[in-house]
């Protein structure tokens, strides 16, 4: 099988499934090829995250990324062979945010804020570098962290007459993203949050994936975030899915798949 890797971080999806009863009871060994092909996706390098969901809109979910676009609709066709059957999904890649601040950037901070220069300025440049590299490297190839819940949504920036995001400069978007970001971080250590873009892939512009303990959480980050002028003025919002984050045989169990 020909991989379809992006030149750029990772593919991923996320799956929306309903459990056919009468299929699950008949074919009691389905959970266990769910679980083989999540081991075998694994040690191909790839990581999947199964979901018990809460309400009706599916039984279970899997959010499935890694390098292989050709490894990921594999493992997808897998799961048609359980007793699972489609209700959405959604395709998106891992990807680096435009408006993360510069070596330019931080330089003049460093120097404008905390009155640095000269070979003080270059020391702190040089643990930033550092920073922000390991912080690239996360966003495009994460490791997804165990937490109990996980919330996912497509959005998209508007492009309303009175309030076209893509008409702004630059400059301007960047101003905004940074007040985004400053509300997102009071978030560190309570959520998670997994940008991915779909522009061009799917029907929304972004999937924002959130992974947190606590349901406050996904909930006040979410509402905090409607204030801030990004999302105020400029978001739309696609359909809203929470599940638990379990592992795939105990998610299956509790569905009805397996004992
Ligand atoms: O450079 C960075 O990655 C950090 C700054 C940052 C960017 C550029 C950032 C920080 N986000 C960025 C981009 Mn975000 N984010 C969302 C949502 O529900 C809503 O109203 C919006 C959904 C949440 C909850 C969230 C959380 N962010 C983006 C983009 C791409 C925009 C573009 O390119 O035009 C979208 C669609 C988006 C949406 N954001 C953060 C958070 C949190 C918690 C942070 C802080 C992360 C941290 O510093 O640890």
């Amino acid at each position: 099988m020909d991989p379809v890797a992006p030149s750029i971080g990772w593919g991923v999806l996320h799956l929306l499934y309903r459990v056919d009863r009468a299929r699950a009871e008949a074919d009691p060994e389905a959970a266990k090829r769910v679980v083989d092909a999540i081991d075998s996706l694994e040690s191909d390098g790839h990581q999947a995250l199964v979901f018990a969901v809460l309400g009706h809109k599916a039984d279970v979910g899997v959010m499935a990324l890694g390098p292989d676009l050709a490894r990921l609709q594999a493992f997808q066709q897998e799961l048609q062979g359980a007793p699972l059957e489609p209700v959405s999904s959604y395709v998106s890649l891992t990807e680096l945010s435009e408006y993360t601040s510069t070596e330019d950037d931080e330089r003049a901070r460093l120097s404008s804020e905390e009155g640095l220069s000269g070979d003080e300025l270059e020391a702190k440049l040089d643990v930033w570098r550092d920073r922000m590299a390991h912080y690239a490297e996360h966003r495009l190839h994460p490791q997804l962290p165990a937490k109990k819940l996980v919330g996912f949504y497509p959005m998209s920036k508007r492009r309303d007459a009175g309030a076209n995001w893509y008409e702004l400069s630059f400059d301007e978007r960047k101003r905004l993203m940074a007040g985004h970001a400053r509300v997102g971080r009071r978030y560190a250590g309570r959520i998670l949050q997994l940008i991915t873009g779909s522009v061009g892939l799917d029907d929304w512009e972004w999937g924002v994936t959130l992974l947190a303990d606590d349901p406050v959480a996904l909930k006040e980050i979410v509402y905090e975030m409607r204030f801030d002028p990004v999302s105020a003025r400029y978001a739309e919002f696609g359909p809203f899915v929470t599940g638990l984050v379990l592992e795939p045989e105990e998610a299956l169990r509790r569905v009805g798949v397996g004992r």
